[in-house]
């Protein structure tokens, strides 16, 4: 088997100890490490559909995520260039009653590697936790929200009411993003970026502080 479809078989089956070596192999091979990534996230959308499909259940949702998880772990290193936190701050989470965090943790680490400091509030992030950690760390440019259900939409567009309210709202830029917003729903509720992945993040989040 071609080692990336080895990458993509390993993270669908939920192969956690063996996905490191696999990527590492792949790399080993020449392959770039954004076509590994991509390669990941097409299987998260297999083990996404076995999951609507009633052929596997939480748990395995679970260790594929565990498994890809893994995987990025050993990509780290050749995706993000390392360059220090000279841009300025941004807060990161996913918000409350969202337990889904990688394609929140891929947005935090291409948006430290475009040369920001990143504070990751993690999962389940309730409102008033994105307000005081703003309040709690000056230097903040950017609030950035994911929300990875649809279910959990209405808790997005209530964190972007709190901070659209809050009296230093203009000293701040608010990003969404995560697999069910779009760009009208952004419109909507009144954040200034939406973008649909990890890498158009970074590349925003720069755009937004240099405007
Ligand atoms: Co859940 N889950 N899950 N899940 N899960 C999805 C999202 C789902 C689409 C699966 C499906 O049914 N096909 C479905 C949602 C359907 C819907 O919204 N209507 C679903 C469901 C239903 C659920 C539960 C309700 C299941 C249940 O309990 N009955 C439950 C909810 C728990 C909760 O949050 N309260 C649940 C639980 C879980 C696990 C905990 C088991 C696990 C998460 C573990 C973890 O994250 N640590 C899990 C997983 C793994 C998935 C799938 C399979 C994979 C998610 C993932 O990591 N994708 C997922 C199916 C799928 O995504 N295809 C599914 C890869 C990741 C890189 O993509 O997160 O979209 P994504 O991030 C992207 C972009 O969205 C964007 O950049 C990333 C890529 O570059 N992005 C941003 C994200 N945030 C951004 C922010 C930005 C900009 C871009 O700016 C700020």
């Amino acid at each position: 088997m071609m080692s990336l479809e080895n990458v993509h078989d390993l993270v669908v089956r939920g192969k956690a100890k063996l996905v490191p070596a696999a990527v590492q192999e792949t790399l080993d091979e020449g392959v770039e490490a954004s076509k590994i990534l991509d390669t990941m996230i097409s299987a998260m959308d297999v083990v996404g559909e076995n999951f609507k499909n009633g052929t596997i259940f939480v748990p395995e949702m679970l260790i594929a995520a565990k498994a890809m998880k893994k995987g990025v772990e050993v990509l780290k290193p050749h995706l993000a260039s390392g360059a220090a936190g000279a841009l300025g701050k941004v807060i990161i989470g996913t918000v409350a009653g969202d337990l889904h965090d990688i394609g929140k943790n891929l947005v935090a680490m291409m948006i430290e590697s475009a040369g920001f400091e990143v504070i990751d509030l993690g999962v389940d992030v309730p409102v008033e936790k994105f307000l005081a950690a703003y309040e709690e760390n000056p230097g903040v440019k950017i609030v950035a929200c994911s929300a990875l259900l649809t279910t959990t939409m209405p808790a997005l567009q209530e964190t972007v009411t709190a901070l659209n309210a809050a009296p230093w709202r203009k000293d701040v830029k608010v990003m969404v993003g995560g697999a069910p917003i779009t760009q009208e729903f952004a419109d909507k509720i009144g954040a200034d970026a939406y973008t649909p992945d990890a890498a158009s993040a970074a590349k925003k989040a720069k755009e937004l502080v240099a405007a």
